[in-house]
Formats: structure tokens, C-alpha cells, sequence
């Protein structure tokens, strides 16, 4: 059977906004408070979607979520009209409109976060696994769980060959943040070996070879492994490296932002791993012809690539077998990465500009969810949410329409954004042939 990787990138909600909301995410700190263009913002996401289609890559869309959460908003007691819950939450004294920055969060355009995918081919029931992250490590993300579950409901509808599990229960034991901790790796045409990373542990005290001190590990080692367990992963195919905590106190909040892998290859920072040695040795082992490159923090600072996001780019096997790698613009101008990147052997670079999701700590591979599709389940998806270029073209002139061109922290306040967004977003579940996935198109608002 013939599979291919689909690259299922979010588009970039029109609340787009530099909030300074994640604790240990160095750009989402650094430029909090700082203007945001949300309809450049989605552009050049769209952008990016439509050179990985031209690629030869399979490209597909994820739809934004509804921002501001007035349904959240409700849920803490907020009463009335959509704009006099809103009214009420901007003037609540305590919050000092931090209500309203959670709540309207556009974060869910790095659906590397949206969930972790275990293809067919790989699971021991032949279905496609995907787990929704529930993301509970931080507010603003964990309320994108539950729309984020009904929108995969959706487009992976087929039980017999999709499986959508619930979200993993609870708080912070059993804190996931989907596939940004999670790699495949595979020799052509043998089943994959999956790496479920993880920043603590939530039973038996910390890890032994230590644990961040400075800034939050996300994901805890128990989830990865229910993770594993879900996607029936077998065991001799599944490990469960620790991110490094010197890495994750340096800024590297997820996996992806120290290291990416795909077939054979892994490129990697050498704080991506506790004792990564190790970690390739077993890896060697598992997958024919494996290859890593490993940058050292002599070639490449940490900080450098925190700041430039070399390893946070898409590395993507072409129709023809040769091997691509879509980099931030970031990375060029860093010497440090641009020089490890450009000594990958066989590897053409594709330098994007995406500034403004970078600036909130989302590179290239935050921006897609990989998932790999065999054509008949490629077939069972009806909804229209593969990239072709009308599609693309739609997509550009929808986001003309409806997005601002400037967003600042007192914009949220503005019950017309609220509205602008649900109208956008009422029309694009008609454009993706998405049906009814979001609060407002499904509840009541006033009854809860
Ligand atoms: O969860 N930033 C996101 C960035 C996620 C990047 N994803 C991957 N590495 N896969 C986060 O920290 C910032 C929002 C703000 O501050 O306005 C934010 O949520």
C-alpha cells in the first residue's frame, strides 16, 4: 500500500497577538506587548503551504479556533450578551485584561501541537491513531483540546480506519503537548520508530538525570507513554528520550525546537537529548541506514539556535526521493545556523520568511501536523481540506477580507473583533465542508 506524508498546517487565526503567555517560550516573552499582523500573519503561512505543495509534499489545512473563547469566558462566570460577557471580563480589575489575552489566543496555528498521529502502517490495529494534545501546561493552549478533537472527528470520520481518542485526562501527570515531542523515524517501507519525548516525570520523584530548574518541561514521561500506548505503538518500536534540562532551560519548550527527523535522518542540537549518544546507538540499531547530525555547542550555541530556529524547520523526502528542508528566514541570518545548516549533505534549503509566528515561538515545523496517509484513507477524508490552488487562492482572498492588518492588546477588548472572527470562521467551515465544529455554530451561547 502506497502512503504519503500530509503536512496539515494551521491557518493563523485572526486574533493573532503577541501576549507574552508562555513561560520558558523565549520569543513569545521577548516580544509581548509588541503590535501583531494577523492577515500577514496567515499569508505567509498560506505562503508556506503552497511551496511545500509545490514540493510535490502533501499539504493540507487545519481551520483557526474561535478567539476570543467566550464560551471560557462564560464557564468563569461572565454573564449576558457576547459583549457584555466580554465588557465584563475586560474591566475585571484582578485580571488585568489577562482574561482576554487567554481567551483569545490564536496559539492553535502550531498544530504540531494539536496532537500526536500514529499512522496504520505503524499501529498494531492497522488504524491511524491521532490523540489530541490536551495542553494542559498552559491555559491559553488547553482550551484548544476540545475543537481541536471535533475538528479531527471530522475530517478523520471513518472508525473503521481513523481512531480520534479523547484527549488525555487530567492536569499536570499527564500533561501532553502532541507531536513537538514526537518524532518518526523509518526505513523505507519498514514500520516506524516512534520517539516519545518528555521533560519530567510525574511519579516517583524527578528523573535522575535531572530536571529543569529554570523553566517548565510541558510534557510529563507518563503521558508519552499512554501516548504510546494509544496509537498501539509496539513496545520494541517505541522510546521515550528525555529532553535535555539544560536544553529546555535554555528556551527549547518542546523537542522540536532542538531537533527534527524524518525517514532515516536525524538532525539534532546536542542538549536536544539526555545522553544522546545513547539515543543514536539504539536508533542505529532500530533503523536501517539511520544517520544523525549532531551539532555541537561549539558549531552552534545553544542560544543561536533558540534565537534562529534551525531545527524547527520542515524536513521533507521529495517525490524523487532527494531531501528538502524549509528553514526560517532566522536561520540565514544566524551564522552559527546557517553554516550547520547548509553542511547537511543532500539537503536543499528553502529559507521562508515567517516573522510573525516566529516572533511568538513558532518555526515552520510548529506551524503542520504530519500525518501519513495511505490513498485509501487519503480517499475517506471528504472534507476539502487538501491544498489544491483554488483552494489556496480562496483561502488568500478570505483572509483579505476578514483580517486586520494591526493588533494590539486593547483591540481585545473590542466586541467587533469578535464578531469579524466568528463571521470568517462561520465561512470557512463552509469553505472546508467542515460543518458545525465550533461553540458558536453548535451551542446556544446564552444556555451555558
Ligand atoms: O505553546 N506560543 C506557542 C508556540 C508553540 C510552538 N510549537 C512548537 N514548538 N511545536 C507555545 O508556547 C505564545 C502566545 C503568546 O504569547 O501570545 C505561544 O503560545
Amino acid at each position: 500500500m502506497r502512503y504519503r506524508e500530509y503536512n496539515f498546517d494551521g491557518l493563523v487565526g485572526p486574533t493573532h497577538n503577541y501576549a507574552g503567555l508562555s513561560r520558558g517560550n523565549v520569543a513569545s516573552l521577548t516580544h509581548a506587548g509588541q503590535a501583531a499582523n494577523p492577515r500577514r500573519a496567515a499569508l505567509q503561512g498560506l505562503e508556506k503551504m503552497r511551496l511545500v505543495a509545490s514540493l510535490g509534499v502533501g499539504q493540507a489545512v487545519l481551520p483557526p479556533q474561535e478567539r476570543p473563547s467566550l464560551r471560557t469566558l462564560r464557564r468563569l462566570g461572565f454573564r449576558g450578551s457576547d459583549e457584555e460577557v466580554l465588557a465584563q471580563a475586560a474591566s475585571d480589575p484582578d485580571s488585568r485584561d489577562q482574561l482576554l489575552r487567554l481567551t483569545s489566543s490564536a496559539a492553535a496555528m502550531w498544530t504540531a501541537n494539536a496532537a500526536t498521529c500514529v499512522p496504520s502502517c505503524d499501529s498494531e490495529d492497522a488504524r491511524l491513531h491521532l490523540i489530541p494534545a490536551n495542553l494542559t501546561a498552559m491555559f491559553h493552549r488547553a482550551l484548544e483540546a476540545g475543537t481541536t478533537t471535533t475538528v479531527l472527528r471530522r475530517i478523520f470520520a471513518d472508525p473503521a480506519r481513523f481512531a480520534v481518542h479523547d484527549p488525555l485526562p487530567g492536569g499536570a501527570q499527564f500533561s501532553d503537548e502532541g507531536a513537538a515531542n514526537h518524532t518518526r523515524l523509518s526505513a523505507e517501507g519498514a514500520k516506524g520508530v516512534h520517539l516519545f519525548a518528555w521533560g519530567r516525570r510525574a511519579f516517583g520523584g524527578p528523573a535522575p538525570a535531572g530536571e529543569p530548574q529554570r523553566w517548565p518541561a510541558r510534557q510529563t514521561l507518563e503521558s508519552s507513554q499512554a501516548l504510546a500506548r494509544l496509537g498501539r505503538v509496539a513496545p520494541a518500536q517505541a522510546l521515550f528520550p528525555q529532553q535535555h534540562p539544560a536544553g529546555i532551560d535554555a528556551g527549547a519548550f518542546h523537542t522540536d525546537v532542538l531537533a527534527v527527523g524524518t525517514g532515516n535522518l536525524l538532525l539534532l542540537h546536542q542538549l536536544a537529548f539526555v545522553d544522546h549518544e545513547a539515543l543514536l546507538a539504539r536508533l542505529r540499531a532500530l533503523v536501517p541506514g539511520f544517520t544523525a547530525v549532531v551539532a555541537t555547542e561549539e558549531e552552534l550555541p545553544v542560544s543561536a539556535a533558540i534565537k534562529a530556529y534551525p531545527f524547527n524547520s520542515q524536513l521533507l523526502t521529495l517525490p524523487d526521493g532527494s531531501m528538502a528542508l524549509l528553514a526560517p528566514d532566522e536561520s540565514r541570518q544566524e551564522p552559527h545556523a546557517r553554516a550547520f545548516l547548509e553542511r547537511l549533505p543532500g539537503v536543499k534549503i528553502h529559507y521562508l520568511a515567517l516573522g510573525d509566528s516566529m516572533q511568538n515561538g513558532g518555526g515552520p515545523a510548529c506551524l503542520r501536523q504530519r500525518i501519513l496517509l495511505s490513498d485509501d484513507e487519503r480517499a475517506a477524508v471528504t472534507a476539502r481540506v487538501f491544498w489544491d490552488e483554488p483552494l489556496g487562492s480562496e483561502l488568500e482572498a478570505w483572509v483579505a477580507r476578514h483580517y486586520r492588518d494591526r493588533l494590539v492588546g486593547d483591540d481585545l477588548r473590542d466586541p467587533l473583533l469578535a464578531r469579524e472572527t466568528l463571521t470568517a470562521l462561520d465561512e470557512l467551515t463552509q469553505m472546508l465542508q467542515l460543518g458545525a465544529v465550533y461553540d458558536f455554530q453548535r451551542l446556544d451561547s446564552r444556555s451555558f
